[in-house]
């Protein structure tokens, strides 16, 4: 029997009070499947050199969590993946802070989670490796003798070659990911994009005409994956929680006005800033919806050790301030904006309780909350989803209204749109909605990923490992 191995930053061991993201998720249901090692961050820094890791062992799934020098981490974390990393996949430049000494602590934690993994592994192990905090981890493992099939996923997008040159050690970026067998993206745009890197650094003729990509005699096989949800989850976890009391109060709390929703990790990538402009703008140009429509905004604080994210938390609270300031009434007020997290089911409820669900992010490898508002909806009368075009879930959800995050009067008009559109229309295009994402859902998404990490084994396709 072969056994699954993911790899990611931070693993989340299941307590019954998590909330875990869209990551997390998916590879619970990929180890579920089949049982295996969840190797990772535990989520503790500390002051000496990281021991050997902890093991739980719950329902058939081995955690291994290793901790990490506190300074060492900062660097790593917040440094390199979170101001440099980040900010470049999503077109961000001049939001990125590159240093050398960052770099180095990036390479460091890599070399140290192949260090840790490496007495875990097993002769029949294939090993997946999640996101962009640990693209050299494959040849981290390479280099200690490593032959498994090897695979990684990218959850972000990937940019296209003139913006990934701004990153001073790009080519070392791009041959750490040909140490994989397997490469994953979310849509083609980023495969696109992997493969302009490619062609510019090893020349046209590494890219064949099968899809595969060869390098001296190794053949890599880069893909798209579009990652989904667990639908029937969704639904039910949406359609229980509408009873609890939580959800509820919030309803109660609307007094028939329309519920417009978003929820989002405070990040700059989101496009927080651009939607809550779009919203002043919707209720200055439509003042007949003054008093109608309650806009609530949930959005949980994230990397708050990285500069940026400061920046944007105060732009936010300004801007929520302005608009209830000019527009809030004494029995009304347009924005609630929520820094706080809640369990998944209940905000599943919240988001089946809305009839617009507002999802505008700048840039976004997927997002998975475009998919879960749609799951989570009444299909007899469902709520209409307003998604921006530069998320990845827009090339799978063409039947939202489609919206480009940055044009403030495009939103607001959008918002209307959604606002009066009649029920037929919106039950048709829920339905559409719903076709793909029962096809891609997260089992999808895993079986599909690993059936590649399989396949690379077999004879006809075995690549030699270096
Ligand atoms: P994120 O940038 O975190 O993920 P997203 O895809 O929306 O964004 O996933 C967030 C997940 O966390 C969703 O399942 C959502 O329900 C949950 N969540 C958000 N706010 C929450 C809150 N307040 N309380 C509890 N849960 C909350 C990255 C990439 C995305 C990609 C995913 C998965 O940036 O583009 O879709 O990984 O690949």
């Amino acid at each position: 029997m072969t056994r699954l191995v993911c790899v990611s930053n931070r693993i989340s061991l299941p307590r019954k009070s998590a909330a875990p993201g869209g990551l997390a998720v998916g590879i619970l249901s990929a180890l579920k499947r089949t049982g295996g090692l969840w190797f990772g961050w535990g989520g503790e820094t500390i002051e000496t050199e990281p021991a050997d890791p902890d093991i739980h062992i719950r329902e058939g799934v081995t955690y291994a969590t290793i901790d990490l020098r506190r300074a060492e981490f900062e660097l790593y974390y917040n440094g390199y993946s979170n101001d440099v990393l980040w900010p470049l996949f999503h077109y961000f430049s001049k939001g990125m802070r590159y240093s050398n000494e960052q770099r180095e602590a990036y390479e460091n934690v890599n070399r140290i989670f192949a260090q840790k993994l490496l007495p875990l592994l097993q002769p029949r192990d294939l090993i997946w490796v999640h996101d962009y905090h640990l693209i050299p981890l494959g040849r981290r493992l390479r280099e200690l003798g490593v032959q498994r099939p090897m695979g990684f996923f990218l959850h972000i997008p990937f940019p296209n070659i003139e913006m990934l040159r701004v990153l001073p050690c790009y080519s070392e970026l791009l041959r750490d990911l040909t140490s994989y067998d397997v490469v994953g993206f979310q849509t083609h745009n980023d495969l696109r994009s992997f493969h302009s890197g490619i062609e510019h650094l090893f020349g046209a003729d590494a890219l064949r005409p099968d899809g595969r990509i060869r390098i001296g005699d190794r053949t890599i096989r880069a893909e798209v994956f579009p990652i989904g949800i667990d639908v029937a989850a969704v639904e039910s976890e949406g359609l229980e929680a509408s009873a609890t009391d939580v959800v509820r109060r919030m309803t109660d709390s609307l007094v028939g006005r329309s519920l417009m929703m978003g929820v989002d990790r405070l990040d700059y990538s989101k496009g927080l800033v651009e939607r809550f402009s779009a919203y002043q703008q919707f209720l200055e140009t439509h003042p007949e919806n003054l008093g109608r429509i309650t806009y609530i905004q949930i959005a949980p604080l994230s990397r708050t050790d990285v500069r940026a994210y400061a920046e944007i938390r105060q732009a936010l609270e300004q801007a929520a301030g302005r608009t209830n300031g000019r527009f809030a009434d004494t029995d009304w007020t347009p924005i609630r904006y929520l820094n706080r997290n809640f369990p998944h089911a209940t905000l599943m409820g919240f988001l089946r309780a809305a009839k617009v669900g507002l999802v505008t992010p700048l840039r976004d490898g997927m997002n998975l909350v475009a998919k879960e508002f749609v799951a989570a909806q009444d299909p007899a009368d469902p709520g209409v989803l307003i998604l921006s075009n530069l998320a990845g879930a827009a090339r799978e959800l063409s039947s939202a209204l489609l919206v480009n995050p940055y044009d403030v009067r495009g939103v607001s008009h959008a918002i209307q749109a959604a606002l009066s559109m009649p029920l037929n229309e919106r039950r048709e295009r829920h339905a559409d909605m719903m076709k793909v994402l029962r096809r891609n859902d997260i089992a999808a998404w895993t079986r599909r990923f690993m059936e590649a990490l399989e396949q690379t084994q077999a004879p006809e396709s075995r690549v030699r490992a270096i």
